[in-house]
């Protein structure tokens, strides 16, 4: 648990396992490793964690913070080209980083999907 991260912040969409894939990082290729992972959404960013205790987060910084994404000035996109998956969405941020995001189940990627964007364009309207 991070205070830093979570203080004043409101989960906008609540947990959900999904597989993620980060396949670039500051615009450089990643090596594509598919990962199920604990996704939360806030207002202004996603939040990864390893599971759904939210404990063990899957990634941590030299700062000590949760792995995310920074939703401000990111396109999210849904791609076959990306992926052999079905149902596959790409977030990209303004500082080159690519995840991916899939589920099998359609409407829940669809939900994920439709979640993000609207993140995205209140961030962008605010
Ligand atoms: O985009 P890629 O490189 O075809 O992605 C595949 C690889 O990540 C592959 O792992 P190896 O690079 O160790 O072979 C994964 O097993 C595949 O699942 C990836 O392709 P999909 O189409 O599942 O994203």
């Amino acid at each position: 648990h991070n205070s830093e991260v979570s203080v004043g912040l409101q989960p906008v969409l609540k947990g959900e396992y999904l597989n993620k894939a980060k396949i670039a990082e500051g615009g450089k290729k990643l090596r594509k490793n598919w990962t199920l992972t604990w996704v939360v959404l806030s207002s202004n960013q996603l939040l990864f964690y390893k599971e759904s205790k939210q404990e063990a987060v899957s990634n941590l910084k030299p700062g000590g913070k949760p792995d995310g994404v920074d939703l401000n000035g990111a396109v999210i996109e849904w791609t076959t080209e990306k992926s052999s998956r079905k149902n596959v969405i790409q977030i990209t941020t303004p500082t080159g980083h690519e995840f991916l995001l899939q589920a099998d189940h359609f409407p829940t990627i669809s939900k994920w999907h439709d979640a993000i964007k609207k993140a995205v364009d209140i961030l962008s309207s605010g």
